[in-house]
Protein backbone atom coordinates (compact mmCIF):
# COMPACT_ATOMS: atom_id res chain seq x y z
CA UNK A 1 0.00 0.00 0.00
CA UNK A 2 1.21 3.55 -0.89
CA UNK A 3 2.23 5.33 2.35
CA UNK A 4 0.57 9.11 2.39
CA UNK A 5 2.81 11.47 0.88
CA UNK A 6 4.75 13.38 4.17
CA UNK A 7 4.95 17.16 3.97
CA UNK A 8 6.90 19.19 6.22
CA UNK A 9 5.88 23.13 5.41
CA UNK A 10 6.56 26.96 7.08
CA UNK A 11 3.69 29.51 5.70
CA UNK A 12 3.00 32.69 7.45
CA UNK A 13 -0.87 31.32 8.00
CA UNK A 14 -2.41 28.19 7.95
CA UNK A 15 -6.07 28.79 7.15
CA UNK A 16 -8.47 25.99 7.74
CA UNK A 17 -11.43 25.63 5.22
CA UNK A 18 -12.19 26.76 1.90
CA UNK A 19 -15.59 28.30 2.14
CA UNK A 20 -16.34 31.52 1.78
CA UNK A 21 -14.39 32.78 4.64
CA UNK A 22 -11.24 30.62 3.99
CA UNK A 23 -11.34 31.96 0.05
CA UNK A 24 -11.55 35.29 1.05
CA UNK A 25 -8.85 35.21 4.30
CA UNK A 26 -6.50 33.57 1.60
CA UNK A 27 -7.02 36.34 -0.89
CA UNK A 28 -6.21 39.23 1.94
CA UNK A 29 -3.40 37.66 3.23
CA UNK A 30 -1.70 36.23 0.22
CA UNK A 31 -2.61 38.97 -2.75
CA UNK A 32 -2.96 42.28 -0.23
CA UNK A 33 -0.57 41.21 2.58
CA UNK A 34 2.05 39.31 0.11
CA UNK A 35 2.10 36.41 2.94
CA UNK A 36 2.78 32.76 2.38
CA UNK A 37 -0.22 31.56 2.69
CA UNK A 38 -1.94 27.81 2.82
CA UNK A 39 -5.59 26.54 3.39
CA UNK A 40 -6.64 22.85 4.16
CA UNK A 41 -9.42 21.60 3.10
CA UNK A 42 -11.52 18.67 3.95
CA UNK A 43 -13.50 18.41 0.77
CA UNK A 44 -11.85 17.86 -2.61
CA UNK A 45 -13.53 21.15 -4.04
CA UNK A 46 -14.16 24.74 -2.81
CA UNK A 47 -17.03 25.40 -1.19
CA UNK A 48 -17.47 24.88 2.55
CA UNK A 49 -21.23 24.38 3.73
CA UNK A 50 -22.19 24.43 -0.21
CA UNK A 51 -19.78 21.91 -0.73
CA UNK A 52 -21.32 19.36 1.61
CA UNK A 53 -24.84 19.84 2.25
CA UNK A 54 -26.15 18.82 -1.35
CA UNK A 55 -29.60 17.55 -0.36
CA UNK A 56 -32.41 17.88 -2.39
CA UNK A 57 -33.96 21.47 -1.86
CA UNK A 58 -30.98 22.99 -0.60
CA UNK A 59 -30.75 26.68 -1.19
CA UNK A 60 -29.88 29.86 0.45
CA UNK A 61 -32.69 31.43 2.24
CA UNK A 62 -30.66 35.07 1.89
CA UNK A 63 -31.24 36.71 -1.30
CA UNK A 64 -28.49 36.20 -4.13
CA UNK A 65 -28.11 39.76 -4.61
CA UNK A 66 -26.96 40.02 -0.81
CA UNK A 67 -25.51 36.44 -0.30
CA UNK A 68 -21.94 37.16 -1.94
CA UNK A 69 -19.10 39.00 -1.78
CA UNK A 70 -19.28 42.59 -1.79
CA UNK A 71 -15.48 43.64 -1.21
CA UNK A 72 -14.32 43.34 -5.06
CA UNK A 73 -16.48 45.31 -7.96
CA UNK A 74 -14.74 43.09 -10.43
CA UNK A 75 -16.14 40.18 -8.98
CA UNK A 76 -19.95 41.52 -8.58
CA UNK A 77 -19.99 42.31 -11.75
CA UNK A 78 -18.55 39.44 -13.30
CA UNK A 79 -21.36 37.04 -11.91
CA UNK A 80 -25.43 36.95 -12.51
CA UNK A 81 -27.57 34.72 -10.16
CA UNK A 82 -30.45 33.55 -12.13
CA UNK A 83 -32.92 32.99 -8.57
CA UNK A 84 -34.32 34.90 -5.95
CA UNK A 85 -32.62 32.09 -3.68
CA UNK A 86 -29.32 30.50 -5.08
CA UNK A 87 -29.68 27.15 -5.06
CA UNK A 88 -26.87 25.42 -3.90
CA UNK A 89 -25.08 24.04 -7.34
CA UNK A 90 -25.24 27.29 -8.22
CA UNK A 91 -23.60 29.13 -5.07
CA UNK A 92 -20.73 26.18 -5.55
CA UNK A 93 -20.43 27.78 -9.03
CA UNK A 94 -20.38 30.51 -7.64
CA UNK A 95 -17.40 30.01 -5.53
CA UNK A 96 -15.62 28.14 -8.29
CA UNK A 97 -15.99 31.25 -10.20
CA UNK A 98 -14.10 32.88 -7.24
CA UNK A 99 -11.75 30.67 -6.29
CA UNK A 100 -10.59 30.96 -10.15
CA UNK A 101 -10.99 34.58 -10.88
CA UNK A 102 -8.42 35.07 -7.95
CA UNK A 103 -6.57 31.90 -8.51
CA UNK A 104 -7.08 30.52 -5.17
CA UNK A 105 -6.54 27.14 -6.10
CA UNK A 106 -3.47 26.64 -6.39
CA UNK A 107 -2.61 27.28 -2.10
CA UNK A 108 -5.23 25.15 -1.03
CA UNK A 109 -4.86 21.99 0.08
CA UNK A 110 -7.98 19.75 -0.38
CA UNK A 111 -8.66 15.97 0.51
CA UNK A 112 -7.10 17.19 3.89
CA UNK A 113 -8.66 17.38 7.70
CA UNK A 114 -6.39 18.66 10.68
CA UNK A 115 -6.07 16.17 13.14
CA UNK A 116 -4.29 18.32 15.58
CA UNK A 117 -2.95 22.27 15.86
CA UNK A 118 -0.08 22.67 18.82
CA UNK A 119 1.41 26.36 19.65
CA UNK A 120 4.78 25.97 20.20
CA UNK A 121 5.55 28.42 22.24
CA UNK A 122 9.12 28.80 21.71
CA UNK A 123 9.16 29.30 18.71
CA UNK A 124 5.96 31.03 18.32
CA UNK A 125 4.20 29.02 15.67
CA UNK A 126 1.19 26.70 15.39
CA UNK A 127 2.15 23.35 14.25
CA UNK A 128 -0.32 21.65 12.29
CA UNK A 129 -0.73 17.47 11.36
CA UNK A 130 -3.10 16.88 9.28
CA UNK A 131 -5.12 13.58 8.31
CA UNK A 132 -2.74 12.46 6.06
CA UNK A 133 0.32 13.28 8.06
CA UNK A 134 1.52 16.42 6.39
CA UNK A 135 3.00 18.56 9.23
CA UNK A 136 2.68 22.17 8.96
CA UNK A 137 3.67 25.21 10.46
CA UNK A 138 2.42 28.67 10.45
CA UNK A 139 2.82 31.99 12.75
CA UNK A 140 -0.99 32.60 12.56
CA UNK A 141 -3.69 30.04 12.57
CA UNK A 142 -6.92 31.06 10.94
CA UNK A 143 -10.17 28.52 11.29
CA UNK A 144 -12.54 29.26 8.13
CA UNK A 145 -14.35 26.14 9.41
CA UNK A 146 -17.73 27.63 8.96
CA UNK A 147 -20.77 27.66 12.08
CA UNK A 148 -22.40 24.80 11.01
CA UNK A 149 -20.05 22.20 9.73
CA UNK A 150 -19.96 18.98 12.21
CA UNK A 151 -23.13 16.52 11.47
CA UNK A 152 -25.32 15.98 14.64
CA UNK A 153 -26.24 12.50 14.09
CA UNK A 154 -28.38 10.99 16.86
CA UNK A 155 -26.89 8.33 19.08
CA UNK A 156 -29.99 5.84 17.88
CA UNK A 157 -28.88 2.27 19.18
CA UNK A 158 -29.44 -0.22 16.19
CA UNK A 159 -28.58 2.09 13.22
CA UNK A 160 -25.02 0.20 12.43
CA UNK A 161 -27.82 -2.95 11.76
CA UNK A 162 -30.34 -0.91 9.94
CA UNK A 163 -30.33 -2.56 5.92
CA UNK A 164 -31.59 -0.10 4.01
CA UNK A 165 -29.57 3.24 2.99
CA UNK A 166 -29.26 5.97 5.32
CA UNK A 167 -27.94 9.42 5.20
CA UNK A 168 -27.45 13.05 6.55
CA UNK A 169 -28.28 15.98 4.67
CA UNK A 170 -24.63 18.13 5.38
CA UNK A 171 -22.51 14.69 4.21
CA UNK A 172 -25.07 14.09 1.39
CA UNK A 173 -23.92 11.78 -1.51
CA UNK A 174 -22.10 13.19 -4.32
CA UNK A 175 -23.93 10.87 -6.87
CA UNK A 176 -27.34 11.46 -5.08
CA UNK A 177 -30.16 9.13 -3.52
CA UNK A 178 -32.52 7.81 -5.58
CA UNK A 179 -35.73 8.39 -3.39
CA UNK A 180 -38.08 6.90 -6.07
CA UNK A 181 -40.61 3.92 -5.06
CA UNK A 182 -39.11 4.15 -1.42
CA UNK A 183 -40.54 4.45 1.77
CA UNK A 184 -38.61 7.56 3.70
CA UNK A 185 -38.28 8.79 6.89
CA UNK A 186 -36.94 11.58 7.54
CA UNK A 187 -35.99 13.17 11.04
CA UNK A 188 -35.86 16.98 11.43
CA UNK A 189 -38.02 19.71 10.50
CA UNK A 190 -35.11 22.67 11.15
CA UNK A 191 -34.67 24.55 8.02
CA UNK A 192 -33.18 22.27 5.93
CA UNK A 193 -35.96 19.45 6.83
CA UNK A 194 -38.35 22.32 5.71
CA UNK A 195 -36.50 22.67 2.18
CA UNK A 196 -35.61 19.03 1.43
CA UNK A 197 -39.47 17.17 2.66
CA UNK A 198 -41.01 19.14 -0.25
CA UNK A 199 -38.50 18.04 -2.93
CA UNK A 200 -38.09 14.48 -1.33
CA UNK A 201 -42.07 13.91 -1.10
CA UNK A 202 -42.11 13.93 -5.27
CA UNK A 203 -40.71 10.78 -5.96
CA UNK A 204 -40.24 8.93 -2.95
CA UNK A 205 -42.90 6.07 -2.47
CA UNK A 206 -44.03 7.31 0.94
CA UNK A 207 -42.76 9.83 3.24
CA UNK A 208 -43.07 9.95 7.14
CA UNK A 209 -41.66 12.99 8.40
CA UNK A 210 -40.73 12.77 12.55
CA UNK A 211 -41.62 15.67 13.83
CA UNK A 212 -40.36 16.20 17.48
CA UNK A 213 -40.53 20.29 17.33
CA UNK A 214 -42.63 22.13 15.09
CA UNK A 215 -41.55 24.76 13.31
CA UNK A 216 -42.32 28.11 11.81
CA UNK A 217 -41.99 28.82 8.14
CA UNK A 218 -42.67 31.64 5.90
CA UNK A 219 -43.16 31.23 1.81
CA UNK A 220 -39.89 31.92 -0.08
CA UNK A 221 -41.76 33.05 -3.19
CA UNK A 222 -38.45 31.58 -5.14
CA UNK A 223 -38.27 32.43 -8.94
CA UNK A 224 -36.20 33.30 -11.82
CA UNK A 225 -34.93 36.95 -11.45
CA UNK A 226 -36.31 39.39 -14.11
CA UNK A 227 -34.01 41.33 -16.64
CA UNK A 228 -35.13 44.35 -14.36
CA UNK A 229 -33.71 43.00 -11.22
CA UNK A 230 -30.74 41.66 -12.31
CA UNK A 231 -29.94 45.18 -14.33
CA UNK A 232 -30.96 46.74 -11.14
CA UNK A 233 -28.14 44.54 -9.15
CA UNK A 234 -25.54 45.28 -11.79
CA UNK A 235 -26.33 48.88 -11.41
CA UNK A 236 -26.04 48.91 -7.99
CA UNK A 237 -23.14 47.33 -6.45
CA UNK A 238 -22.26 50.14 -4.17
CA UNK A 239 -26.27 50.59 -2.70
CA UNK A 240 -26.34 47.05 -2.40
CA UNK A 241 -22.74 47.06 -0.12
CA UNK A 242 -24.05 50.04 1.44
CA UNK A 243 -26.97 48.58 1.99
CA UNK A 244 -25.70 44.94 3.50
CA UNK A 245 -23.60 47.00 6.00
CA UNK A 246 -26.12 49.00 7.74
CA UNK A 247 -28.42 46.69 8.88
CA UNK A 248 -28.21 45.16 12.08
CA UNK A 249 -28.97 41.00 10.29
CA UNK A 250 -26.42 42.08 7.52
CA UNK A 251 -29.68 41.92 5.17
CA UNK A 252 -29.74 43.74 2.06
CA UNK A 253 -33.31 45.27 3.90
CA UNK A 254 -34.22 46.84 6.73
CA UNK A 255 -36.36 45.97 9.65
CA UNK A 256 -39.21 48.30 9.88
CA UNK A 257 -39.26 51.28 12.24
CA UNK A 258 -42.79 50.28 13.72
CA UNK A 259 -43.66 48.31 16.91
CA UNK A 260 -46.61 45.72 16.01
CA UNK A 261 -48.83 48.09 18.75
CA UNK A 262 -47.98 51.28 16.67
CA UNK A 263 -51.19 50.28 14.16
CA UNK A 264 -54.53 48.59 14.70
CA UNK A 265 -55.36 44.84 14.60
CA UNK A 266 -57.17 44.38 10.85
CA UNK A 267 -53.99 46.67 9.49
CA UNK A 268 -51.01 44.47 11.34
CA UNK A 269 -52.85 41.87 9.71
CA UNK A 270 -52.58 43.85 6.22
CA UNK A 271 -49.00 43.35 6.62
CA UNK A 272 -48.53 40.44 7.79
CA UNK A 273 -49.98 39.36 4.80
CA UNK A 274 -48.46 41.49 2.48
CA UNK A 275 -45.00 40.26 3.97
CA UNK A 276 -46.63 36.42 3.54
CA UNK A 277 -47.15 36.91 -0.22
CA UNK A 278 -43.57 38.84 -0.79
CA UNK A 279 -42.30 35.54 1.31
CA UNK A 280 -38.55 35.33 2.84
CA UNK A 281 -36.81 36.05 5.58
CA UNK A 282 -38.45 39.80 5.17
CA UNK A 283 -41.16 38.45 7.06
CA UNK A 284 -39.55 39.24 10.22
CA UNK A 285 -39.09 42.88 9.61
CA UNK A 286 -42.28 43.42 9.61
CA UNK A 287 -41.92 45.17 12.62
CA UNK A 288 -39.05 46.00 14.93
CA UNK A 289 -40.14 44.26 18.14
CA UNK A 290 -40.97 41.04 17.16
CA UNK A 291 -37.85 39.21 18.73
CA UNK A 292 -37.86 42.02 21.11
CA UNK A 293 -41.38 42.03 22.55
CA UNK A 294 -43.28 38.38 23.26
CA UNK A 295 -46.67 40.12 23.01
CA UNK A 296 -45.83 41.47 19.39
CA UNK A 297 -44.22 38.21 18.70
CA UNK A 298 -47.30 36.36 19.34
CA UNK A 299 -49.25 38.59 16.62
CA UNK A 300 -46.56 37.12 13.84
CA UNK A 301 -46.78 33.62 15.61
CA UNK A 302 -50.81 33.68 15.82
CA UNK A 303 -50.75 34.79 12.07
CA UNK A 304 -48.40 32.32 10.88
CA UNK A 305 -50.39 29.12 12.77
CA UNK A 306 -53.26 30.07 11.33
CA UNK A 307 -51.85 29.81 7.87
CA UNK A 308 -50.87 26.46 8.63
CA UNK A 309 -54.34 25.54 9.73
CA UNK A 310 -55.53 27.12 6.40
CA UNK A 311 -52.93 25.61 4.30
CA UNK A 312 -53.30 21.75 5.63
CA UNK A 313 -56.58 19.92 5.17
CA UNK A 314 -56.41 17.39 7.83
CA UNK A 315 -56.96 18.64 11.00
CA UNK A 316 -54.94 16.55 12.87
CA UNK A 317 -52.27 16.75 11.11
CA UNK A 318 -52.43 20.83 10.96
CA UNK A 319 -52.74 20.80 14.86
CA UNK A 320 -49.36 18.88 14.94
CA UNK A 321 -47.48 21.19 12.69
CA UNK A 322 -49.18 24.18 14.06
CA UNK A 323 -48.15 23.15 17.99
CA UNK A 324 -45.54 25.69 18.52
CA UNK A 325 -43.88 25.64 21.46
CA UNK A 326 -41.51 28.58 20.73
CA UNK A 327 -41.53 32.22 20.04
CA UNK A 328 -41.25 33.14 16.22
CA UNK A 329 -37.78 33.65 14.95
CA UNK A 330 -36.47 32.65 18.74
CA UNK A 331 -34.78 29.50 16.38
CA UNK A 332 -33.60 30.12 13.39
CA UNK A 333 -36.87 30.88 10.77
CA UNK A 334 -36.92 29.30 7.84
CA UNK A 335 -38.45 29.70 4.50
CA UNK A 336 -40.07 27.06 2.10
CA UNK A 337 -41.14 26.28 -1.16
CA UNK A 338 -45.00 24.14 -0.18
CA UNK A 339 -43.52 22.96 2.64
CA UNK A 340 -46.82 22.83 4.47
CA UNK A 341 -48.77 21.89 1.26
CA UNK A 342 -46.44 19.13 1.17
CA UNK A 343 -48.83 17.63 3.95
CA UNK A 344 -51.97 17.37 1.57
CA UNK A 345 -49.94 14.99 -0.19
CA UNK A 346 -51.39 11.49 -0.44
CA UNK A 347 -48.19 9.97 0.18
CA UNK A 348 -46.67 12.07 3.01
CA UNK A 349 -47.70 11.38 7.06
CA UNK A 350 -46.62 13.36 10.26
CA UNK A 351 -45.12 11.51 13.45
CA UNK A 352 -44.85 13.29 16.58
CA UNK A 353 -41.95 12.10 18.27
CA UNK A 354 -42.42 14.53 21.18
CA UNK A 355 -44.91 12.22 22.42
CA UNK A 356 -43.44 9.26 21.45
CA UNK A 357 -39.88 9.91 20.50
CA UNK A 358 -37.71 7.66 18.33
CA UNK A 359 -36.70 4.52 20.15
CA UNK A 360 -34.42 2.66 18.15
CA UNK A 361 -33.64 2.13 14.37
CA UNK A 362 -34.46 -1.59 13.62
CA UNK A 363 -32.72 -3.67 10.62
CA UNK A 364 -35.73 -2.75 8.40
CA UNK A 365 -37.02 0.95 9.54
CA UNK A 366 -37.52 2.91 12.92
CA UNK A 367 -38.94 2.05 15.78
CA UNK A 368 -41.24 4.57 18.52
CA UNK A 369 -41.36 4.73 21.98
CA UNK A 370 -45.32 3.85 21.76
CA UNK A 371 -44.61 0.30 20.31
CA UNK A 372 -45.34 1.70 16.55
CA UNK A 373 -42.72 0.40 14.10
CA UNK A 374 -42.60 1.84 10.53
CA UNK A 375 -41.07 0.15 7.61
CA UNK A 376 -38.23 2.20 5.54
CA UNK A 377 -35.81 1.71 2.84
CA UNK A 378 -34.10 5.01 3.07
CA UNK A 379 -33.90 7.40 6.79
CA UNK A 380 -32.49 10.80 5.81
CA UNK A 381 -31.00 12.98 9.05
CA UNK A 382 -31.61 16.50 8.47
CA UNK A 383 -30.88 16.69 12.46
CA UNK A 384 -28.71 19.84 12.27
CA UNK A 385 -24.98 20.10 13.56
CA UNK A 386 -22.78 20.91 16.56
CA UNK A 387 -23.00 24.02 15.44
CA UNK A 388 -20.46 26.79 16.12
CA UNK A 389 -17.83 24.89 18.69
CA UNK A 390 -18.42 21.25 17.20
CA UNK A 391 -15.94 22.34 13.94
CA UNK A 392 -13.45 23.71 16.10
CA UNK A 393 -13.15 21.35 18.83
CA UNK A 394 -12.83 18.43 16.37
CA UNK A 395 -9.76 19.73 15.12
CA UNK A 396 -7.65 19.15 18.49
CA UNK A 397 -6.26 22.92 19.04
CA UNK A 398 -4.07 23.11 22.26
CA UNK A 399 -2.72 26.61 23.07
CA UNK A 400 -0.19 27.48 25.67
CA UNK A 401 1.37 24.74 28.17
CA UNK A 402 -0.58 22.16 25.61
CA UNK A 403 -4.57 23.94 27.62
CA UNK A 404 -6.62 22.64 25.06
CA UNK A 405 -9.48 24.46 23.66
CA UNK A 406 -11.75 21.92 24.90
CA UNK A 407 -10.88 22.50 28.40
CA UNK A 408 -10.51 26.29 27.81
CA UNK A 409 -14.36 25.84 26.78
CA UNK A 410 -15.38 23.57 29.33
CA UNK A 411 -18.23 25.31 30.77
CA UNK A 412 -19.04 26.89 26.93
CA UNK A 413 -16.81 29.09 24.13
CA UNK A 414 -15.44 31.72 26.44
CA UNK A 415 -13.65 34.51 24.11
CA UNK A 416 -13.58 37.80 22.74
CA UNK A 417 -15.32 39.07 20.09
CA UNK A 418 -15.67 35.46 18.57
CA UNK A 419 -12.04 35.78 17.36
CA UNK A 420 -9.52 35.14 19.86
CA UNK A 421 -8.93 32.75 23.11
CA UNK A 422 -6.69 33.54 26.09
CA UNK A 423 -4.19 31.06 26.05
CA UNK A 424 -4.13 30.46 22.20
CA UNK A 425 -1.96 33.46 20.42
CA UNK A 426 -2.36 34.43 17.28
CA UNK A 427 -5.55 31.91 16.43
CA UNK A 428 -7.82 33.63 14.72
CA UNK A 429 -11.74 32.54 14.43
CA UNK A 430 -13.42 33.80 11.85
CA UNK A 431 -17.27 33.64 12.79
CA UNK A 432 -16.41 32.06 15.87
CA UNK A 433 -19.19 31.65 18.82
CA UNK A 434 -19.47 34.89 20.20
CA UNK A 435 -19.79 36.99 16.98
CA UNK A 436 -22.76 37.60 15.65
CA UNK A 437 -22.36 34.90 12.72
CA UNK A 438 -25.11 33.07 12.30
CA UNK A 439 -27.64 35.81 13.49
CA UNK A 440 -26.91 38.08 10.42
CA UNK A 441 -26.44 37.06 6.31
CA UNK A 442 -23.17 35.13 6.75
CA UNK A 443 -20.67 36.82 3.75
CA UNK A 444 -21.36 39.79 5.30
CA UNK A 445 -20.19 39.08 8.69
CA UNK A 446 -17.19 36.51 7.34
CA UNK A 447 -16.09 40.28 4.99
CA UNK A 448 -15.81 41.92 8.44
CA UNK A 449 -14.07 39.46 10.38
CA UNK A 450 -11.84 38.74 7.47
CA UNK A 451 -11.08 42.09 7.33
CA UNK A 452 -10.35 42.76 11.16
CA UNK A 453 -8.13 39.85 10.59
CA UNK A 454 -6.40 41.37 7.83
CA UNK A 455 -5.93 44.63 9.71
CA UNK A 456 -4.42 43.21 12.73
CA UNK A 457 -2.11 40.63 10.91
CA UNK A 458 -1.05 43.94 8.80
CA UNK A 459 -0.64 46.07 12.06
CA UNK A 460 1.47 43.13 13.70
CA UNK A 461 3.67 42.76 10.92
CA UNK A 462 3.98 46.95 10.47
CA UNK A 463 5.26 47.09 14.29
CA UNK A 464 7.14 43.79 14.91
CA UNK A 465 4.53 42.15 17.08
CA UNK A 466 5.11 39.00 17.35
CA UNK A 467 1.91 37.66 18.70
CA UNK A 468 -1.83 38.83 19.56
CA UNK A 469 -3.54 37.11 22.65
CA UNK A 470 -7.26 37.84 24.29
CA UNK A 471 -6.56 39.22 27.40
CA UNK A 472 -8.69 36.51 30.11
CA UNK A 473 -10.81 40.01 31.66
CA UNK A 474 -12.18 40.53 28.24
CA UNK A 475 -13.21 37.14 27.31
CA UNK A 476 -15.09 37.82 30.75
CA UNK A 477 -16.66 41.07 29.74
CA UNK A 478 -17.42 39.87 26.12
CA UNK A 479 -19.24 36.62 27.76
CA UNK A 480 -21.68 39.24 29.67
CA UNK A 481 -21.89 41.38 26.79
CA UNK A 482 -23.03 38.18 24.35
CA UNK A 483 -25.05 37.08 27.41
CA UNK A 484 -26.80 40.70 28.29
CA UNK A 485 -27.33 41.11 24.05
CA UNK A 486 -29.76 37.87 24.06
CA UNK A 487 -31.44 38.70 27.39
CA UNK A 488 -32.51 41.93 25.64
CA UNK A 489 -34.24 39.46 22.76
CA UNK A 490 -36.59 36.54 22.74
CA UNK A 491 -34.19 34.11 21.46
CA UNK A 492 -32.92 32.33 24.73
CA UNK A 493 -36.85 31.50 25.22
CA UNK A 494 -36.50 28.82 22.31
CA UNK A 495 -34.84 26.35 25.29
CA UNK A 496 -34.44 23.23 22.67
CA UNK A 497 -32.17 25.68 20.09
CA UNK A 498 -28.58 24.74 18.68
CA UNK A 499 -28.01 28.55 18.80
CA UNK A 500 -27.73 27.22 23.29
CA UNK A 501 -25.95 24.08 22.13
CA UNK A 502 -29.36 22.29 23.12
CA UNK A 503 -29.93 20.18 20.55
CA UNK A 504 -26.03 18.13 21.18
CA UNK A 505 -26.47 16.13 24.88
CA UNK A 506 -23.82 17.10 26.97
CA UNK A 507 -23.10 20.21 25.32
CA UNK A 508 -22.60 23.13 27.67
CA UNK A 509 -26.32 24.97 27.53
CA UNK A 510 -24.80 28.95 26.49
CA UNK A 511 -25.89 31.02 24.19
CA UNK A 512 -23.81 31.09 21.19
CA UNK A 513 -24.07 34.17 18.81
CA UNK A 514 -23.78 37.52 19.47
CA UNK A 515 -27.35 39.12 19.03
CA UNK A 516 -26.69 42.46 19.38
CA UNK A 517 -26.22 43.05 15.87
CA UNK A 518 -23.64 43.84 13.18
CA UNK A 519 -23.57 47.27 12.94
CA UNK A 520 -23.23 47.07 16.74
CA UNK A 521 -20.65 44.58 16.36
CA UNK A 522 -18.41 46.24 13.77
CA UNK A 523 -18.31 49.61 15.76
CA UNK A 524 -17.04 47.75 18.97
CA UNK A 525 -14.21 46.13 16.43
CA UNK A 526 -13.15 49.40 14.91
CA UNK A 527 -13.46 50.88 18.03
CA UNK A 528 -10.72 48.66 19.72
CA UNK A 529 -8.52 49.14 16.87
CA UNK A 530 -8.44 52.56 17.36
CA UNK A 531 -7.53 52.28 20.83
CA UNK A 532 -4.70 50.15 19.96
CA UNK A 533 -6.30 46.43 20.28
CA UNK A 534 -7.78 47.20 23.60
CA UNK A 535 -8.54 44.17 25.39
CA UNK A 536 -6.03 42.38 23.61
CA UNK A 537 -1.83 41.37 24.71
CA UNK A 538 0.24 41.72 22.18
CA UNK A 539 3.93 41.04 22.34
CA UNK A 540 7.34 41.53 20.32
O1 LIG B 1 -30.79 21.75 11.78
P1 LIG B 1 -31.66 22.19 13.06
P2 LIG B 1 -30.95 22.20 10.26
N1 LIG B 1 -34.90 13.06 17.41
O2 LIG B 1 -30.78 21.91 14.23
C1 LIG B 1 -34.47 17.48 14.93
C2 LIG B 1 -28.74 26.66 8.57
N2 LIG B 1 -29.39 26.40 7.30
O3 LIG B 1 -29.95 21.44 9.48
O4 LIG B 1 -36.01 21.12 17.22
C3 LIG B 1 -35.78 13.73 16.68
O5 LIG B 1 -32.20 23.54 12.90
C4 LIG B 1 -34.62 18.81 15.64
O6 LIG B 1 -35.66 18.75 16.58
P3 LIG B 1 -35.65 19.79 17.82
C5 LIG B 1 -29.67 27.49 9.44
O7 LIG B 1 -28.92 28.41 10.17
C6 LIG B 1 -29.29 27.41 6.43
O8 LIG B 1 -32.35 22.16 9.82
O9 LIG B 1 -34.25 19.80 18.36
N3 LIG B 1 -35.53 14.89 16.07
C7 LIG B 1 -34.90 19.71 14.46
O10 LIG B 1 -36.21 19.60 14.02
C8 LIG B 1 -30.27 26.43 10.30
O11 LIG B 1 -30.82 26.89 11.48
C9 LIG B 1 -29.86 27.28 5.22
O12 LIG B 1 -36.64 19.25 18.74
C10 LIG B 1 -34.30 15.41 16.21
C11 LIG B 1 -33.97 19.13 13.40
O13 LIG B 1 -33.72 17.79 13.76
C12 LIG B 1 -29.08 25.53 10.49
O14 LIG B 1 -28.49 25.45 9.23
C13 LIG B 1 -30.59 26.15 4.87
C14 LIG B 1 -33.31 14.75 16.96
C15 LIG B 1 -32.66 19.84 13.34
O15 LIG B 1 -32.87 21.17 13.02
C16 LIG B 1 -29.40 24.15 10.95
O16 LIG B 1 -30.57 23.71 10.28
C17 LIG B 1 -30.67 25.11 5.79
C18 LIG B 1 -33.66 13.54 17.58
N4 LIG B 1 -32.78 12.88 18.34
C19 LIG B 1 -30.05 25.26 7.01
N5 LIG B 1 -32.19 15.50 16.91
C20 LIG B 1 -29.65 28.44 4.32
O17 LIG B 1 -30.51 29.01 3.83
C21 LIG B 1 -32.48 16.58 16.17
N6 LIG B 1 -33.75 16.52 15.74
C22 LIG B 1 -28.31 29.01 4.12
Amino acid sequence: MDMPKIESRVFDALVVGAGFSGLYQLHCLRDKLGLSALVLEAGAGVGGTWYWNRYPGARCDSESHGYCYTFSKELFDGWEWSERYPGQPEILRYLNYVADRLDLKRDIRFDSRVKGARYDEGANFWRIVTNDGAEISARYLITAVGCLSTANIPDFPGLADFKGQWVHTGQWPHKGVDFSGKRVGFIGTGSTGIQAIPVIAETAAHLTVFQRTANYSVPARNAPLTPEFRHYVSENHAAIRRATRSTQNGQPFGIEDRSAFDVPPERRLELYEAAWNKGGLQFRATFRDLLANKAANDTAADFIKSKIRQIVKDPATADKLADIDHPYAAKRPPIDTDYFETYNRANVSLVDVRVAPIEAITRSGLQTRDGREYALDIIVFATGFDAMTGPLLRMNIAGRDGLTLAEAWRAGPRNYLGLQVAGFPNLFMITGPGSPSVLTNMPVAIEQHVEWITGCIAHMRERGIARIEARPESMDRWVKTVNEAADATLLPMARHSWYLGANVPGKPRVFMPYAGGMVRYRSICDDLVRKGYEGFALSR
